[in-house]
């Protein structure tokens, strides 16, 4: 595995890359054209820049989180082949740049959703945390309002107030798509795609839906282990695989986190490890990476990972806000840092015990 951090480029990120060099074992970064909208074409000079960023600093770029997908591919409007040209235009800049791993997510309308940005633990770090109650009591339009409070000034993935001006007007398109017409399109989007994604060896690795079921009544698919399968076969090209998010799949305690990892083995590109602590089955909070501070075995996460022979990148996610730090909420440097070490750390454990054996 090669272990990296999430970087959201030097506009927009409280962390530098500075920092980031200087956690063991981080050699690379997961970063993105964090201003290029879904649907527009990512240039060859853009990726380039970026690039040079990036490697000023002693470091490369491992892959791209994300490359957003337009909502017209995900509901299937009339547009969408214009925009299913753009994404393998910016694919095909993508490999001629020497990139070759890409993250997305065919979520409707909102990305990943949580109700709290900060709560408080007991021990008096803040986390995100989400309550099915407080979506159900909550009008969609409202839902970027009552978290922006919270943000610290920065713009959260999935959160760009340009999308969530238009959140009406998405629901309206979204009416009647069901789960089988979400499927639909992202087969035709992933046969689209397929041909630059083989020329170029471009890995594709869908990010879980987060939580992993409905919210506000839209359609979600890439929730368990059946419709990732399913999504596999559907297009069968090794190009076309995972993101293994513990922290999404493990929204849901119906999801078995090391059998997905194994029924997996060869399709995950690309693996974000994180812990979460239920109050209920409704009611969840990130934790700290380290089993014990949550609901998930750690051990097992990373022992399944290691013996499916993963090899790509993975990193630690969502942190906590710890020792007063200010940054994006789940984004800051210090718990990611913690939890990276950690991760190598079980990582280490795990395959010299084992070729110990
Ligand atoms: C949240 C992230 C997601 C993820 C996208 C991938 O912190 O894990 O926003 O990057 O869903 O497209």
């Amino acid at each position: 595995m090669q272990m990296t951090l999430r970087y959201y480029g030097k506009n927009f990120d409280t962390v530098t890359l500075q920092q980031i060099r200087q956690i063991p074992g981080v050699k690379s970064v997961i970063t993105t054209l964090y201003d290029v909208p879904a649907g527009m074409t990512w240039t060859r000079e853009k990726i380039r820049a970026l690039k040079k960023e990036v490697e000023d600093a002693g470091l490369t770029i491992a892959g791209i989180e994300s490359v957003n997908v337009h909502e017209e591919i995900k509901y299937g409007g009339k547009d969408r082949d214009r925009y299913i040209d753009n994404y393998i235009t910016s694919l095909e800049n993508l490999g001629k740049e020497d990139i070759h791993l890409v993250c997305y997510n065919f979520m409707p309308v909102f990305d990943w959703t949580r109700t709290e940005l900060a709560r408080l633990r007991p021990d008096g770090s803040t986390v995100l945390a989400y309550t099915q109650k407080a979506v159900d009591d909550l009008l969609p339009e409202k839902m970027f309002e009552s978290i922006a409070g919270d943000m610290n000034g920065t713009v959260m993935p999935g959160w760009e107030p340009e999308r969530l001006k238009k959140v009406k007007e998405l629901f309206e398109c979204y009416k009647g798509v069901t789960e089988e017409d979400l499927f639909a399109n992202l087969k035709y989007f992933l046969e689209k795609i397929m041909p630059v994604c083989n020329e170029y060896d471009i890995k594709m690795a869908i990010h879980p839906d987060d939580p992993a079921w409905s919210v506000f009544g839209l359609p979600r698919i890439i929730i368990n282990e059946e419709n990732i399968l399913r999504m596999m076969k559907m297009v069968d090209d090794p190009h076309n695989g995972v993101t293994f998010c513990s922290g999404s799949y493990g929204t849901n305690l119906n999801n078995d986190l090391p059998h997905m990892i194994r029924a997996l083995k060869g399709r995950i590109h690309f693996a974000h490890v994180r812990n979460l602590k239920f109050n209920s089955p409704d009611d969840f909070e990130e934790a700290a990476h380290l089993s014990s501070d949550g609901s998930f075995d750690m051990y097992e996460i990373v022992k399944a990972l290691y013996e499916t022979g993963f090899d790509g990148p993975i990193r630690p996610d969502h942190g906590r806000m710890i020792w007063g730090e200010k940054a994006m909420p789940g984004y800051g440097l210090y718990d990611r840092a913690l939890g990276a070490a950690y991760i190598n750390g079980l990582w280490e454990a795990v395959e010299k015990g084992s070729q110990r054996k």
